[in-house]
């Protein structure tokens, strides 16, 4: 079979061949449906699901696309995959999570595609979690557009489009709405294709939605709806070409809504003679009969359909065979691409400059971003009230929307999970995100894009897909900001890997992390203490330091020294290890003792200097890990248990974690604050106590 996509791209080709294209892919996806069923006992090692029922507005679209679009498929989309011109025995791979699977190299699940192939449409990776492709995908279109209206596009004949497939039920989730908002608001250039089978596994469409894809639309202005037969394919594949002419010419959101029926099980897991009653009635509107009616209808002579069964049929099993044959990936390659390598490994620039007066750390930040977007167009920033108005909510982004114009700095509505999963699609086309949740207690609605797809989007691409992205978090208590506006969050953090976490103490720290963040291709949480933006609070004043100079630049996992002093023979001397405003606690903690303390500045959370703090606590014996969050179950905590494991022989006292109290949420009064969370007086104690140990 060398049917490549080319053919369908062909604009002179005839309806009949475009049908008997179709015709060979959609028996091929029934044909794999069939086997993956009849070989169950290999192909049920992993779960699959496959696109039966779907195949004709699947493969309407797939074998639409250029290789300038993006489309993002879910798990059921195995025939927009072969509509773009994979083969059987690379959707194979997968199905059996063989080395060479091209998606993943055997991390992820079937129909999980994820493709960087200059002559095909590119597919960012896709997750499990239904209906999280759309923020992701609708932030690539939002990208495109960026590139267009600043004028750093490509220049192509024809736009780039980006697609996103979902299924019905996967529609009534919010992040979903948050897509749809965007795009509609934006006229982002991009496609979503609602495949409606009435089925959210085995709940019925009448028990999970109050109305469907077409009515629901109605909400959102300015995004125009096709609905259709899906099972059809020359229906579907009008549709489809027309909506594809408007977006890519007129750069406006489309919708299809495609009624499907679903043949085959939910899943190889979940299966339809479980709890399926409607399955006769679905067999009715088999689009393959549809199809193959079709042909006879277009005089296609029932030999030659036989001719393309026969050599599909021996196509796929050939290419199973082989597929199981091939090797699966080796133990070592499961440590392949958990981070795209940086090219910032050393401190460069000058730190402090002379003849320069010391910048508060909310500016040192704010120069550093605009030093980047005057060097980059690519970059651009966006967030809740960063634009041309307020600047942020703590003028951290002041001047930005002024100076470079309100496409590169704008607002967005209420939406975190949009902010921050949109950087996958941003940083797909290149860009360079910079954005900012308020609060950090406001990152929790964008927590799900931030771990389902910013963090493993590199490791189950197999490396093909990093996302560079910079995600600003003003975080901390300062001066009872209360329950929703005191947090910290850097432990739940710290358990997302795939992502870099910086938590700078200092103006220059924070200029020069902003710039490594900024040339790291991995994504990057930028922690920035409240308290510290304007060293208004006592005892913080080195928070201001000189602004570094625009080359200055420090390389993530180097911890600072803040302050040293001997091991000494006649009184026993501590190190403390902590970050933020810990370091301001310990450091006027440490004027009450004689040259007995030593601070350590992690600066960043991950990567972690390791070796830094090893030899600091080897050096002293004893040891605090000072944090500003609640002690049980704590980054900081956990950082102690690494500690004992890697000192233990040269402690002379247990690790210390000094932390806030264990309770839920920071009281608004001052007093209550006070009571709840570390500070200097505290730490004292805390110092004077193991020191005497
Ligand atoms: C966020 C999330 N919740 C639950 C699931 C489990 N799940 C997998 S498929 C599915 C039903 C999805 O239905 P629909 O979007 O209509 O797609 P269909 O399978 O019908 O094609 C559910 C609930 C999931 N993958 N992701
Ligand atoms: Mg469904």
């Amino acid at each position: 079979m060398e049917m490549t996509k080319r053919h369908f791209l062909n604009k002179e080709i005839s309806l009949t061949d475009l049908l008997k294209s179709a015709y060979r892919l959609m028996f091929t996806a029934k044909t794999m449906t069939d086997l993956f069923e009849q070989e169950k006992k290999i192909t049920s090692k992993y779960v699959h699901a496959t696109s039966r029922g779907h195949e004709a507005i699947q493969l309407a679209l797939g074998m639409q696309l250029l290789p300038q679009d993006f489309v993002s498929p879910y798990y059921r989309d195995d025939s927009i995959l072969l509509g773009i011109g994979i083969t059987p025995y690379e959707l194979m791979l997968q199905l059996l999570a063989k080395r060479d699977d091209p998606f993943s190299g055997g991390r992820t699940y079937y129909a999980h595609p994820s493709l960087r192939r200059d002559d095909f449409p590119k597919i960012i990776h896709q997750s499990s979690g239904t209906g999280m492709q759309a923020i992701p995908t609708t932030g690539i279109a939002m990208g495109m557009k960026y590139k267009e209206e600043t004028g750093i596009a490509e220049n192509l004949d024809e736009k780039p489009i980006a697609v996103c497939s979902l299924g019905d039920a996967s529609c009534t989730e919010g992040e979903v709405s948050e897509a749809f908002q965007m795009a509609a608001l934006k006229q982002l250039p991009i496609l979503y294709l609602v495949q409606d089978n009435e089925w959210d596994i085995s709940a019925s469409a009448d028990e999970i939605r109050a109305q469907d894809i077409t009515e629901y639309m109605r909400g959102f202005n300015g995004i125009e709806t096709r609905t259709i037969d899906g099972t059809d394919f020359i229906k579907s594949y009008e549709t489809v070409k027309e909506c594809i002419k408007i977006i890519r010419e007129e750069r406006r959101p489309m919708l299809i809504h495609a009624k499907v029926p679903l043949l085959n099980h939910h899943t190889s897991g979940v299966r339809k003679e479980w709890y399926r009653d409607d399955l006769e009635e679905c067999a009715k509107n088999d689009p393959l009969i549809k199809l193959r009616n079709q042909l006879s209808e277009f005089s296609i002579e029932d030999s030659e359909v036989e001719t393309i069964e026969k050599e599909v049929a021996a196509l796929v099993r050939t290419d199973f065979e082989n597929a199981v044959l091939a090797e699966d990936p080796k133990p070592e390659d499961t440590y392949k691409h958990d981070f795209a390598p940086t090219p910032i490994t050393e401190e460069k620039g000058q730190r402090s400059p002379s003849g320069k007066i010391p910048t508060v750390m909310v500016d040192c930040a704010l120069f550093a971003i605009r030093e980047l977007m005057t060097k980059h167009p690519e970059a651009l920033l966006y967030g809740q009230d960063v634009g041309l108005r307020l600047g942020g909510v703590f003028r951290e982004a002041i001047t930005l929307a002024a100076q470079f114009g309100e496409k590169r700095v704008f607002n967005t509505p209420i939406q975190e999970a949009f902010i921050v999963g949109s950087t996958v699609g941003m940083s797909a086309v290149g860009l360079k995100p910079i954005v900012e949740v308020q609060f950090a207690d406001y990152i929790w609605p964008g927590l799900n894009q931030l771990f389902t797809e910013v963090s493993r989007s590199y490791y189950l691409s197999n490396g093909k897909w990093p996302v560079s992205m910079i995600l600003r978090v003003p975080i901390g208590a300062y001066g009872s900001g209360g329950p929703y506006h005191s947090s910290s969050v850097e432990s739940v953090l710290t358990n997302i890997k795939g992502i870099k976490i910086a938590y700078p103490s200092t103006g220059a720290d924070l200029k020069g992390l902003m710039k490594a963040a900024f040339y790291d291709p991995n994504p990057v949480v930028m922690l920035e203490h409240k308290g510290l933006y304007w060293s208004k609070i006592e005892g913080t004043e080195n928070a201001k330091t000189i602004e570094p100079d625009e080359e200055y630049i420090i390389p993530f996992g180097k911890a600072r020294e803040v302050l040293l002093c001997e091991n000494r023979q006649d009184k026993p001397t501590l190190t403390i290890i902590t970050y933020g405003m810990g370091v301001y606690w310990a450091s006027n903690a440490a004027k009450e003792f004689d040259n007995q303390i030593e601070i350590i500045d992690l600066r960043t959370l991950a990567p972690l200097d390791e070796n830094r703090v090893f030899e600091s606590v080897k050096k002293h014996n004893r040891c605090i890990v000072l944090t500003e969050e609640p002690v049980n179950n704590s980054f900081a905590q956990s950082l102690a248990a690494r500690i004992n494991d890697n000192c233990f022989r040269y402690l002379d006292a247990p690790v210390k974690v000094v932390g806030a109290k264990d309770l839920p949420a920071i009281p608004i009064n001052s007093e209550l604050e006070k009571e709840m969370l570390p500070n200097t007086e505290k730490l004292i104690k805390e110092i004077e106590q193991l020191l005497k140990y």
